[in-house]
């Protein structure tokens, strides 16, 4: 019988021989085979393309050692088949060029199946899970309702969440309705993802931590906590955002097996917040990866040591990495978490 792969194992806050590692992002544009193909080819024809999904997914693989693949794609694609209308310009990421205005346009969005309406995202995972051969897991992801509410309404990327949180203080009920459709999505798209084979999957949240802990409790806790529910029990589930010290505790509540946090906050003492029947992923500044490897490595000790070597510590960065990282220094950081996780 196979070995189950010590992220799994991790994932279940089962001892490992050392603490296994990936990168948000870590199969995007810092790699220097991403962007040949990106000259050949948009972004949106890549994540439609199932083949070369898969080529993408598996770049980082052997490169950087890394303990779990995450499969190419984007928190907005489901968007997409729900009627919005989404394009990746260069230089500036994602444009949504219909965003709802109104409660009868919010009602409008279709409702969606995923294997139906994202086909590609399912034959990715499959061949990429038929090239993996077991050997590392695949990891699935969407992004959280909050999160993906904010891209939607503000049309793509945002600094202060203006339209976002006036929908949310101006009309409740509309905001929930929203909130509600792109659940059902959600829940609809990681399914799928799970039976396609991936064997984990993580909830992107990035944006949660622009709200104050009372609006994420009444806003979108619900919503996160109902994705949650819908999907526990079939695979470990890391629950994922940034600027999280305000939310901790009721991200926790609303679900997922691993809480995945930035480097705003300390390791250790967000692990002690939690309690140590949860784990925990992260959390270098991607921004270290620009460092001397020399800081790479005293960086990577200092998360090890808040970690304190307890099972249920998945390294991660906090956030994405950044397209300048030196792909070397990212080589680097995976073998100082593999060498000094083991000798601990
Ligand atoms: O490892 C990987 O790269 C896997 C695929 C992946 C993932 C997990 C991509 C490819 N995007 C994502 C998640 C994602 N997308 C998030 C959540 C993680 C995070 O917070 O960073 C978010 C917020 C997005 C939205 C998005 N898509 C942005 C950010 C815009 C902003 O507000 O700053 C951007 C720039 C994209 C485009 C995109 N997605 C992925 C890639 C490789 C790219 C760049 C496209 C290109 O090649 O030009």
């Amino acid at each position: 019988m196979k070995e189950t792969p010590i992220f799994l194992r991790a994932c279940k806050r089962e001892p490992t021989e050392y603490t296994p590692v990936w990168l948000m992002r870590q199969a995007g544009r810092f790699l220097k085979e991403y962007r040949s193909l990106r000259r050949q080819h948009s972004f949106l024809t890549l994540c439609k393309t199932p083949e070369l999904a898969t080529q993408v997914t598996l770049l980082p693989i052997e490169k950087l050692k890394v303990d779990a693949a995450i499969i190419f794609a984007d928190i907005l694609l489901p968007l997409e088949p729900m009627g919005i209308d989404l394009e990746f310009t260069k230089g500036e990421g994602p444009v949504i060029h219909n965003p709802p205005r109104s409660r009868a346009e919010i009602e409008k969005l279709k409702h969606i199946e995923a294997e139906k309406d994202l086909p590609f995202v399912m034959e990715a995972i499959k061949q990429v899970c038929h090239k993996l051969t077991g050997r590392i897991p695949l990891i699935g992801f969407s992004g959280a309702p909050f999160t993906l509410a904010s891209y939607l309404l503000e049309g793509g990327g945002t600094k202060n969440f203006i339209r976002t949180k006036s929908l949310m203080y101006q009309d409740p009920p509309c905001w929930h309705l929203l909130m509600e459709r792109l659940s059902e999505a959600i829940i609809s798209y990681l399914k799928a993802q799970v039976r396609a084979g991936a064997a984990v999957v993580q909830l992107f949240d990035s944006w949660a931590g622009a709200l104050s802990p009372q609006d994420y409790k009444e806003f979108v806790f619900p919503h996160s906590q109902r994705v949650f529910h819908a999907l526990s029990t079939k695979v470990p589930a890391i629950h994922f955002a940034t600027g999280t010290s305000g939310i901790l505790e009721s991200m926790q509540e609303a679900g997922g097996d691993i809480i995945g946090i930035d480097w705003r906050i300390d390791l250790g003492e967000a692990w002690q917040r939690l309690g140590y029947d949860i784990g925990i992923q992260g959390n270098l500044d991607p921004t270290a990866l620009l460092g001397p490897p020399e800081r790479i490595e005293s960086k990577v000790e200092e998360i090890l040591h808040a970690a304190e070597g307890r099972p249920g510590h998945i390294f991660n960065l906090g956030h994405g990495v950044l397209p300048q990282t030196p792909e070397e220094n990212a080589i680097t950081m995976v073998e100082a978490v593999h060498r000094l996780s083991k000798d601990r």
